[in-house]
């Protein structure tokens, strides 16, 4: 029987099991990154390890997130992050060099490497040809020690790719069909791998928005082949010695397959409050934007930058609308000041933000209250962009082009009509390149002394699983709960390397009373303990949505279903996922009861059934975890530091 391509750069790649789809496997990784907003937990958790240097062939540390500094805390941040790079032989990308998945794509990723970034989007890399997986900092720490990576080995859904996209239709459009069909939610477990006819038609920035948003649908990752497309893009970022050829075996077989045809692809656009909202352009044709952002890490390469810039030549942006522009990384913004797409850009009204993250997490930029903002990035949530009654839609960069010049939400295909020429966009043949911006590793590290600023904490240590847990449901949460409403990113970010205070952000755009309520119950002795629907966990990897609530005095979380990097991120900070073993019982849980799980501790140790009480209703009901023996061990432990820990002694 054939291979896909998953199955070709995983196998080469388990350290422990073999290839059986749903079971625990252990994968070499070859590359990490880590950003500055996860990063400074990941380096402390890092030395906290005791290896002399990393073991990985490439390390790259990015700052993109938390550039904003108002305020020490940034600055102090980067500079143990700089600090922390040049002593254990670590790739320093400064502020300023653009959005770690968009840069990495361009100088650093190889096509069948994996590589292990702290941020849900690194599947970026899955554009070129990598296993790309994203994970929490601690995650990405033991790999960088030189530990493998623990995954349940994937299902690989194959996306046989058909047609052509007709013009002003996009891949931002392909990926958000993908979501229309996959949903938010109930893809953990699998991978998408794209196939077909159609893959030669799509640009290596084109696959790479698609494998970026693939995030939005939980998968573990998404992968294209690497082609002759990879080849011409690595030769023009100067790497073709980077390229290796992948493709699928003709006979691969996989977990289930699907046709898309991308010929039939409109301009969509996901609708408030989720990325799995999903409407055409069209039915919400006229509507008034207040704001339009062209940027993030789903759309800023240099082709989406040019082809916006292309449309908007000699026109200005609607009076109404607020348009800013955050370009991927300072190549793209030098590559397109050089070809002239930067003028147009400001010509048009464009405001010109940092190579960051910026208006996609929220830290600036938020629009007016109860504003309608275009974003052509990958995730719409409660309160993303700053602005709580904001009203964010995801787009492509043509929609939000047309919605700059009419002010209403277009269809760009109606651009036509008004005598536009959909932009015919090549891909340089050579890009300009500069890399000043990366600090590479001295030949001396040990000369290196790291800085810690008052912004920089330890990470609190987490307790052993106690005999049996008692405690209190803090809150009771709906389905879809996103790492966003579990601790906010925005302004709240800058706190990441300081727990304590960070925690005081927990769930505040759910329940401002979250705190004092946790603070009382911990202050009492007893655990937090969160009831939740489906798919709790989605979105983004900071692990600060565990690292917190374990700060909290949390133990164990029940949901009816968890969402994968979540699930690690508990694990490894001791906090016990369970599900319950009939959704029904969900309604039995209400916020402020008094549950006790007696006998845990043995249970998780031994097997067997696991029985929570409710002691407020005088009712019982059944959980389930679902743990490997590895998970197990960490539980019991009180975490993947203190497991680490036991086993070296
Ligand atoms: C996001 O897009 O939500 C983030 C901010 O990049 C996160 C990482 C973080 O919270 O620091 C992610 O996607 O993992
Ligand atoms: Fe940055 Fe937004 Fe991409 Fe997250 S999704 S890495 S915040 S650009």
């Amino acid at each position: 029987m054939g291979k896909g391509i998953v199955q070709k750069i995983l196998e080469k790649h388990i350290v422990e099991g073999k290839w059986e789809p749903g079971k625990e496997i252990a994968i070499k990784i070859d590359q990490t990154l880590t950003q500055d907003a996860t990063g400074t937990m990941a380096y402390l958790q890092f030395e906290a390890m005791g290896a002399p240097s990393i073991k990985t062939e490439l390390s790259v540390s990015y700052v993109d997130h938390n550039t904003v500094q108002i305020g020490f805390e940034n600055a102090d941040d980067h500079k143990y992050l700089q600090s922390v790079a040049a002593k254990y032989g670590i790739i320093y990308s400064r502020a300023g060099n653009g959005i770690c998945h968009q840069v990495h794509l361009e100088r650093f990723g190889k096509p069948s490497k994996t590589l292990l970034g702290s941020d849900s989007h690194t599947p970026t890399g899955g554009g070129i040809g990598m296993v790309a997986i994203g994970a929490g900092g601690l995650d990405v720490a033991v790999a960088m020690a030189g530990g493998p990576f623990y995954i349940t080995c994937p299902k690989v859904i194959k996306v046989n790719l058909k047609g052509k996209l007709k013009p002003w239709c996009a891949a931002k459009d392909v990926v958000l069909k993908m979501l229309e069909i996959f949903t938010t939610k109930g893809n953990v477990g699998c991978v998408f791998e794209y196939e077909g006819e159609g893959v030669k038609t799509l640009s290596v920035p084109e696959r790479a928005t698609i494998t970026n948003m693939g995030a939005e649908c939980g998968v573990t990752t998404s992968v294209f082949p690497s082609d002759e497309t990879t080849k011409a893009f690595l030769k023009a970022q100067g790497r073709e010695k980077d390229w290796t050829e992948l493709t699928a075996d003709p006979d691969a077989e996989y977990f289930k397959e699907i046709d898309l045809d991308l010929g039939e692809i409109v301009p969509l656009t996901a609708y408030p409050h989720s990325p799995g909202n999903i409407k055409t352009v069209k039915e919400l044709e006229g509507m008034d934007v207040d704001q339009v952002c062209l940027g993030s890490c789903t759309n800023s390469s240099y082709k989406d930058l040019m082809t916006v810039a292309k449309i908007l030549k000699g026109k200005k942006a609607h009076p109404n609308v607020s348009f800013v522009i955050a370009p991927g990384s300072k190549q793209v913004l030098e590559n397109i000041a050089r070809d002239g797409g930067l003028t147009d850009l400001i010509a048009a009204g464009a405001r010109i933000a940092e190579s960051a993250c910026g208006f996609c997490i929220g830290n600036s930029q938020s629009p007016k209250t109860d504003a309608v903002t275009l974003r052509t990035s990958n995730r719409n949530f409660l309160g993303r962009s700053g602005t709580k009654s904001a009203q964010a839609y995801l787009v492509s960069p043509e929609t939000a082009a047309a919605a700059v010049i009419t002010g209403k939400m277009t269809d760009p295909r109606d651009l036509e009509k008004q005598g536009f020429k959909y932009p015919d966009v090549q891909m340089p043949k050579e890009f300009y390149i500069d890399d000043s911006m990366f600090i590479y590793p001295p030949e001396h590290p040990e000369h290196t002394k790291i800085y810690r600023g008052p912004n920089i904490g330890d990470p609190p240590a987490a307790l052993p699983m106690p005999d049996s847990i008692t405690g209190e449901v803090t809150i009771k949460v709906e389905d879809q709960i996103t790492t966003d409403h579990i601790i906010p990113a925005g302004s709240k970010m800058k706190y990441r390397s300081n727990v304590p205070k960070y925690s005081e952000f927990l769930f505040e755009i759910v329940d401002p009373n979250f705190y004092e309520r946790a603070k009382k119950i911990r202050d009492s002795g007893k655990s937090n303990i969160f009831v939740a629907g489906l798919s709790y966990g989605q979105g983004s990897s900071r692990e600060h949505a565990a690292l917190c609530p374990m700060f909290m005095g949390t133990k164990a979380v029940i949901a009816k279903s968890f969402e994968r990097i979540h699930t690690a991120n508990l694990i490894n900070f001791g906090i016990i996922p369970l599900t319950f073993k009939n959704d029904g019982d969900y309604n039995k849980v209400e916020q402020g009861d008094n549950l006790e799980i007696p006998n845990v501790k043995n249970v998780i140790h031994d097997g067997g059934a696991l029985k929570v009480k409710n002691k407020t209703k005088g009712t019982e009901f059944e959980v389930d975890y679902n743990l490997s023996d590895r998970q197990r061990e960490i539980i019991l432990a009180g975490g993947t530091l203190a497991y680490m820990k036991n086993k070296a002694k």
